[in-house]
């Protein structure tokens, strides 16, 4: 599925509204021409830490618009999960999913500000169980071999106690496709003067084991790091896309400002790490890959090394492409 077979897709149905496909056969069992079918949707679990900061939510609401994700389920992972699940089920209602399972992580440790609280605990308390992330996750991986992408947003807890508990399991998934690590450049990058250098990335350096685990697990590893994930969304997207009234675009924007007023490190523009994971997946080619072998560090440096690869790492992402497919997406739904 290249972008560009994506967006025809996407747009069949918009031009299919006039008379133009008035003649095209339709029935049963019979796709109309650039109908989504089963077999063009790519299976996914999503992981992540959605609370803390914002970027989650925007990856999320990119993920949940677009029809070429097959969404198995959502995994609240790290520190509070319990009301990570919260925010998730409010924000999958408020995308017309309340159909796609939310699952809790191991609870954890954790010393950075949950923004979104207020927004998460807009959304009762569960009143029934909800499903242990390890066994979801086991259980669809078991279910569709080597079918399943699991996307990591979030510090590899959920993933360390996944290959704990079943690595045979574990080693089902098609991949894992990761933001994390720094390779060349760090937070300190802007990406125009010189290169500062690599700096320990949050979700390698909250969770080392777990990480080490994850290289070290043989499953096909999709790696962003710093180096290609620093996107910031600017005034004039965010404006773009607060003005644009849809329950979706309503719901970004009172997590942002809950974010902004709560965030303790004084920022205003987000930067959309968690984005360019989901970006890959729907199209590889907005940020290419190279295969390297990332050891991980005792600080949760992700430093390269001779030896063969484990993982495919991307460097540098098509900021604008992935931008793009995030507002056109979103600004689609008016
Ligand atoms: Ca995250």
């Amino acid at each position: 599925m290249t972008r560009s077979t994506l967006r025809i897709a996407f747009l069949f149905p918009l031009l299919c509204a006039g008379v133009l496909c008035a003649a095209l056969p339709a029935g049963p069992g019979v796709a109309a021409p650039g109908a989504v079918t089963p077999a063009m949707r790519e299976k996914v679990i999503i992981d992540t830490d959605i609370g803390d900061d914002i970027d989650d939510a925007f990856a999320l609401a990119a993920a949940l618009n677009d029809q070429h994700l097959d969404i198995l389920g959502v995994a609240a992972a790290w520190g509070d999960t319990g009301l990570r699940v919260r925010q998730l089920q409010r924000l999958l209602a408020i995308a017309g999913r309340a159909d796609v399972p939310v699952t809790q992580g191991p609870a954890t440790p954790n010393t950075t500000p949950y923004t979104q609280k207020r927004w998460a605990e807009g959304q009762p308390v569960p009143a029934a169980p909800v499903p242990s992330s390890v066994d979801f996750i086991l259980d669809q991986a078991r279910r569709y071999p080597g079918q399943v992408t699991l996307i990591s947003l979030a510090p590899p807890s959920t993933l360390g106690a996944l290959i704990d508990r079943d690595p045979a399991g574990f080693a089902k998934l098609k991949r894992v496709v990761m933001m994390g690590g720094s390779v060349y450049a760090g937070y300190d990058d802007t990406g125009y003067g010189p290169l500062k250098g690599p700096t320990p990335e949050y979700n390698i350096y909250s969770d080392i084991g777990s990480a080490r685990k994850l290289f070290a697990s043989g499953v096909p590893l999709v790696v962003m790091p710093l180096d290609s994930t620093r996107l910031k969304l600017d005034e004039v997207k965010r404006d773009l896309l607060f003005a644009a009234g849809t329950p979706m675009t309503d719901a970004l924007a009172l997590m942002y400002h809950q974010w902004r007023h709560l965030n303790g490190w004084g920022q205003i523009t987000p930067t959309l790490f968690d984005l360019v994971p989901v970006a890959y997946v729907l199209d590889p080619r907005l940020c290419p890959t190279t295969p390297l072998r990332l050891v991980v560090g005792d600080k949760g440096e992700t430093t390269p090394a001779p030896g063969p690869a484990n993982a495919q790492v991307c460097l540098k992402e098509d900021k604008e492409g992935i931008l793009d497919l995030l507002m056109t997406g979103l600004l689609a739904r008016q």
